[in-house]
């Protein structure tokens, strides 16, 4: 089912219960469109004009419709309240936290998306608009002690496999979503607002690239919502690695003193 409806590849902790929902969901959308179109044929043929030359104002009586109604809505009940509750009840608690997680700022902005590694001190260090510029894009201060080993990109987002990557989510201007799709992730990301999202990438870069079999392939953040007139090319690369390949990674993009 899931290649009938041609999702991405699936490369996080969490992708298996939101693919199963969907699934279910598909499964209940096929059965009802196949059984109320055939339920309106049958009603077009019954009750055409040749059949029925006078009007019953009484209406058909048939329980079965009724039954119908109230079976569809009790599987929708199912579905909410055993899969999608528990499944969003998990995004939103039990944030993950310690020493294991990886937490970075993400800061949406027209048209790119800024990254903010707190660096060694663990610490993300201030930032202000007032120091936005084109070399600064998030405004960071380093003249404060907790932003001097503070890394900064744009565009390009490095995750360690295996460990839980908590997102401090937000924007410098309009609306926009991160949208992770072979992690199945979706956020909006609001200005004045920060959003925290979270998951555990499974797949590294170059396995799925094995998998696919596709040399060329990157995970990407695509913004998804309309915020501009360069929504189109406003998406980002997420590269997930080995964890001793991303801690490399980070002793690389540490700035020089
Ligand atoms: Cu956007």
């Amino acid at each position: 089912m899931l290649n009938l409806l041609g999702m991405p590849a699936s490369a996080s902790a969490h992708a298996g219960e939101i693919d199963q929902m969907i699934v279910l969901v598909h499964w209940l959308m096929l059965v009802l469109f196949v059984g109320w179109g055939a339920f309106f044929i049958f009603v077009l043929t019954k009750f055409r004009r040749g059949a029925n030359p006078t009007a019953s104002y009484e209406g058909a009586k048939g329980k079965f419709a009724k039954s119908t109604e109230v079976a569809v809505a009790l599987i929708e009940v199912l579905l909410l309240v055993f899969y999608a509750i528990p499944a969003w009840a998990k995004r939103v608690t039990n944030f993950p936290s310690g020493s294991d997680a990886v937490i970075v700022r993400v800061i949406g902005q027209q048209f790119a998306w800024n990254v903010q590694y707190p660096g060694k001190d663990g610490r993300f260090g201030r930032t202000l608009p007032t120091l936005i510029s084109a070399d600064n894009p998030i405004g960071i201060d380093r003249t404060d002690p907790d932003a001097k080993d503070d890394i900064v990109t744009i565009n390009q987002l490095n995750v360690p496999v295996g460990r839980p990557v908590l997102v401090h989510l937000t924007s410098m201007d309009v609306i926009h979503s991160f949208g992770l799709y072979e992690m199945r992730i979706k956020q909006d990301a609001v200005p004045g607002m920060e959003m925290p999202v979270w998951f555990v990438p499974t797949v590294t870069t170059d396995d799925m690239r094995a998998k696919l079999k596709d040399p060329g392939f990157t995970y990407e953040i695509t913004c998804s919502q309309l915020c501009g007139l360069g929504h189109y090319r406003m998406r980002g690369f997420v590269t997930v690695q080995s964890d001793a390949d991303f801690q490399k990674w980070l002793a690389e993009q540490a700035p020089k003193p």
